[in-house]
């Protein structure tokens, strides 16, 4: 297959104004009538062939303005339909057979759990009927839907329900009509038994939408957190957006075979049901949270993405990044601004970072893709995200707001690019962002150095910041990067004052570095400081700075930014992780640095912290985040290194973990609130440390835990403890679980996943057994991402074992997934990306498994396209 390049962007030949699709579903075939309105775009030849995109279908007929073609009249090949000279504006009817029950590539029709249901992104459409299936052509859509009315009672399509009735032979029909033109992207149809979970939403402007979520019978009692998390987005788009809702009903469907989080067709999303069911027995605090973020990014979707979108693929970050952003500022909102942006940045570490310094390193907005569906990636969404994030750092709330205000005004009802978008924010501002554009075409992560010098007779502090290529890469443009920056010294922050400024603050000041070196010169500096940088994680670089464990100490005891509070542990926590690892390797005696538990047990007490501030600053850093600070991954020692470490540090601080596990006991029934949250956080984090000591009675808290709790959150953290410690308890409290949940697929996922993630030297042989286990299944994604993706990708220790038998597993399941569903293989197989990373050895193994898979048969073009990356 050949990649499409972004420079080779034409607009289309011809538009299509209106859809009228009718579906026939049925159980061995379904047939699709398509009636399309053409219309020729000015400046297209007049014998300009119309030439439709179409995958997996059966052809039965076209007709071009009522009547029928005959053979040689167009031309039918596996992937388009071509009509000669169609004329300027016509109508065409065409007829095709799909059979959604064999669609286990859950891209287009296919079926779940008995129902019918739909996913078009990136290019699903056309594996439904003949059409221009690329976002820049929008229509208007009606749809009328038929099936079997017993065994499918909800009939459901995008925007308005307009007619349903009765047709022969115990089938009904319902007709759609969106009155908004979408691309054929953003196309759904939903046909099953569902229940319905009703409620309402008063928009500003007085009108009231009808809310529906959509679930399998047994599931009614699981939807009330999606539901409250929706009016919330709703509000939330409103107040701080001024975006209401244009519809007259949003439903949400849950949808149990899904190939990722949600989709934001309009109207009608569809849903990982992992997003929007929850009961306090079955989802844990994170899973609330995740249902949250996800039902309001497919919800602001609506504005960004859907109302104006994307002019084509090369662009999705301006949907995606955008649509990130917004979410976040929507969680920030809801819950903690500091425990969501540190979650947020260790994710961005810990993957996209990686992702980067890969065979798969990519810009924002890539230049060339093979199979589109293999750039939904962190970088796209999560670096996208960040770099929306600077402009607005650059701007202001305000400028930003005006920035977006103008982009709606400009381009509403329309298919854009991202240089619009950044004109819409510069003009409504009369700022340059120029040279900030380089963050949309540049690969990897940059550098920023920094040096500081205090003068102690003039008060005044330098600070010299440089930029650097990123890392293995010889060049780059120079960027805009937004640096916020204090001074924290001994008794805490120090107020200074810029040049140009007129009173001195200890306030975050935003420099801006545009150079490739600058100096900045802080004046009234009463004690020399250490400096807190890239506060709030104020750009996705990479920053190296000269700090004394002492600085890094004096940080994390006492910078006023939360995240910059947190990330200096993280740092001191990865310097001695990383010289344990070297002394691990040189076979030198193993002892935890004092400095280190100190700093770690002032946390511990530190009154002012949050549960999961705490937790968050006493949880170390993972050992995929380690090795990347190493220049060829040393998974043994790093394991045996953290491990250590973790123990260690337990046994410090013994006391006062128990202390707070037995004064964190749950007080009354569940509740999912704040404060609730942040002492379960904290309570699990006292447990995992407790249980690693491995003293019986210890482990008899987890024991007792497990069996008492009445929530997801507290039962899954001791179960995890328990699966650490190993011997009888684990097996016990396995089996338990198991025999509870079996029959709840999202709970089980739980179950195979803690057991993939496991740190405990037989995790492989288990990993291995239960790929074999009657309730695993790799026809199902979260079933297959809850091994084989967490094992493959957050299990380093186990899945790059020096004998290989990691990477022969997860190269075996990524060829069985790629049979049926190449969307998931090509996922999975990104567990491989980061071989050239490690030693000798394991790179073998790796390579062995990597040209394995490329020299299978039948390997799909998004697998290939992954691994031959990897490979060149
Ligand atoms: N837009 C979808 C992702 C589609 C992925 C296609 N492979 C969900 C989202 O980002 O909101
Ligand atoms: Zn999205």
């Amino acid at each position: 297959p050949q990649p499409i390049f972004r420079k080779d962007y034409r607009r289309p030949d011809y538009t299509i104004d209106r859809v009228d699709l009718r579906f026939e579903l049925g159980e061995d075939v379904t047939r699709v009538h398509a009636t399309l309105t053409v219309r020729r775009m000015d400046g297209t030849p007049e014998g300009a062939p119309l030439v439709l995109d179409g995958e997996n279908l059966a052809h039965v007929s076209v007709a071009l303005d009522g009547r029928e073609l005959s053979a040689g009249e167009y031309f039918v090949t596996p992937t388009s339909l071509t009509i000669p000279a169609p004329g300027a504006g016509f109508t065409l009817a065409t007829v095709v057979e799909i059979k959604p029950q064999d669609n286990l590539e859950l891209s287009g029709l296919y079926r779940s759990s008995g129902n019918f249901c739909t996913q078009c992104e990136a290019e699903g459409f056309r594996r439904i009927t003949w059409f221009l299936d690329r976002p820049d052509v929008m229509a208007r859509y009606s749809v009328v839907v038929e099936a079997d009315k017993a065994k499918y009672p909800v009939l459901l399509a995008n925007g308005n329900r307009v007619a349903t009735g009765d047709l022969d032979g115990g089938r009904h029909f319902a007709r759609w009509d969106d009155p908004f033109p979408k691309p054929s992207y953003l196309f759904a149809l939903v046909a099953g038994d569902l229940r319905c979970f009703p409620g309402e939403f008063l928009t500003r402007s007085g009108r009231t939408v009808r809310l529906e979520i959509w679930v399998e019978p047994d599931n009614i009692d699981r939807c009330a957190h999606a539901l409250r998390s929706l009016q919330a987005a709703m509000r939330w788009d409103e107040e701080k957006f001024g975006r209401e809702y244009d519809l007259d009903i949003y439903m949400i469907v849950a949808v149990s075979d899904f190939n990722m989080g949600a989709m934001e067709n309009k109207g009608l999303n569809l849903f990982n049901a992992k997003y929007v069911l929850a009961r306090p027995d079955t989802a844990t605090d994170d899973d609330y949270d995740g249902i949250e973020s996800v039902i309001a990014h497919e919800y602001f979707h609506n504005w960004t993405g859907n109302r104006v979108t994307c002019r084509d693929w090369f662009q999705l970050t301006l949907k995606e990044g955008l649509t990130v952003f917004r979410d976040r500022l929507f969680s920030a909102d809801m819950g903690s601004p500091a425990v969501a942006r540190i979650g947020d940045v260790l994710a961005l570490r810990t993957n996209q970072f990686a992702e980067d310094s890969g065979p798969m390193a990519h810009p924002i907005r890539p230049e060339s893709y093979i199979e589109m569906n293999n750039f939904y990636t962190t970088t796209v969404y999560e670096k996208g995200a960040e770099v929306i994030g600077m402009m607005r750092t650059l701007l202001g709330e305000a400028g930003f707001r005006r920035g977006m205000d103008l982009y709606f005004e400009r381009h509403d009802g329309q298919a854009v690019t991202c240089d619009d978008f950044r004109a819409a924010l510069a003009d409504a501002n009369g700022v340059d962002l120029e040279q900030f554009g380089r963050w949309y075409s540049q690969v990897g992560t940059p550098v920023v150095r920094a040096r500081g010098e205090y003068d102690a007779d003039a008060r005044s502090y330098t600070l010299t910041l440089e930029q650097a290529p990123p890392r293995g890469r010889t060049s780059a443009e120079l960027l805009h990067i937004p640096v916020a920056v204090g001074l924290v010294g001994p008794d805490g922050p120090l107020s200074f004052k810029l040049s140009g400024e007129t009173a001195a603050s200890a306030d975050t000041r935003v420099l801006e570095l545009r150079e490739r070196s600058q100096s900045f010169r802080f004046d009234d500096v009463a004690a020399a400081p250490v400096v807190s940088l890239l506060r709030g994680f104020s750009a996705p670089v990479e920053l190296e700075v000269e700090r004394s464990d002492a600085d890094l100490a004096r940080l994390m005891a006492a910078d006023p930014d939360s995240f910059s509070r947190w990330d200096a542990g993280q740092e001191l926590g990865r310097r001695v992780l990383l010289r344990l690892a070297a002394d691990v390797e040189a076979r030198r005696p193993l002892a935890l640095d004092p400095a280190f538990v100190a700093a770690c047990a002032e946390i511990v007490a530190d009154p002012g912290l949050d549960g999961s501030l705490k937790a968050l600053a006493l949880t170390l850093p993972n050992e995929r985040l380690l090795g990347q600070h190493q220049p060829v991954v040393a998974v043994d020692a790093l394991h045996e290194a953290r491990e250590f470490a973790f123990k260690a540090l337990a046994a410090a601080l013994r006391e006062p973990l128990l202390a707070i596990y037995q004064s964190t006991a749950p007080q009354g029934q569940y509740r999912i609130e704040r404060a609730e949250v942040d002492r379960r956080k904290l309570r699990n984090l006292a447990l995992a440390y407790l249980v690693a000591l491995g003293e019986p009675e210890l482990v008899a808290l987890a024991m007792s835990q497990f069996h008492l709790a009445d929530n997801m959150t507290d039962s899954e953290a001791a179960l995890a403890c328990l699966i650490e410690h190993g011997g009888p308890e684990r097996d016990a409290a396995l089996a338990e679980f198991h025999r509870r949940w079996h029959k709840d697929p999202l709970v089980l996922d739980k179950w195979f996943a803690l057991q993939a993630a496991s740190g405990h030297p037989d995790t492989l042989e288990r990993v291995t057994a239960l790929a074999d286990h009657p309730d695993f299944n790799l026809l199902n994604p979260n079933r297959a991402r809850s091994l084989v993706g967490v094992f493959g990708m957050r299990n380093q220790h186990q899945f790059h074992r020096k004998d290989g038998r990691g990477h022969a597993l997860v190269a075996d399941k990524v060829l069985a997934i790629d049979a049926h569903n190449s969307q998931l293989a090509a996922r999975l197989v990104a567990a491989f990306n980061p071989w050239r990373r490690f030693d000798a050895t394991r790179q073998q193994s790796m390579r062995t498994q990597l040209e394995r898979i490329a020299g299978h048969s039948g390997l799909s073009k998004a697998v290939r396209e992954i691994v031959d990356r990897a490979l060149a």
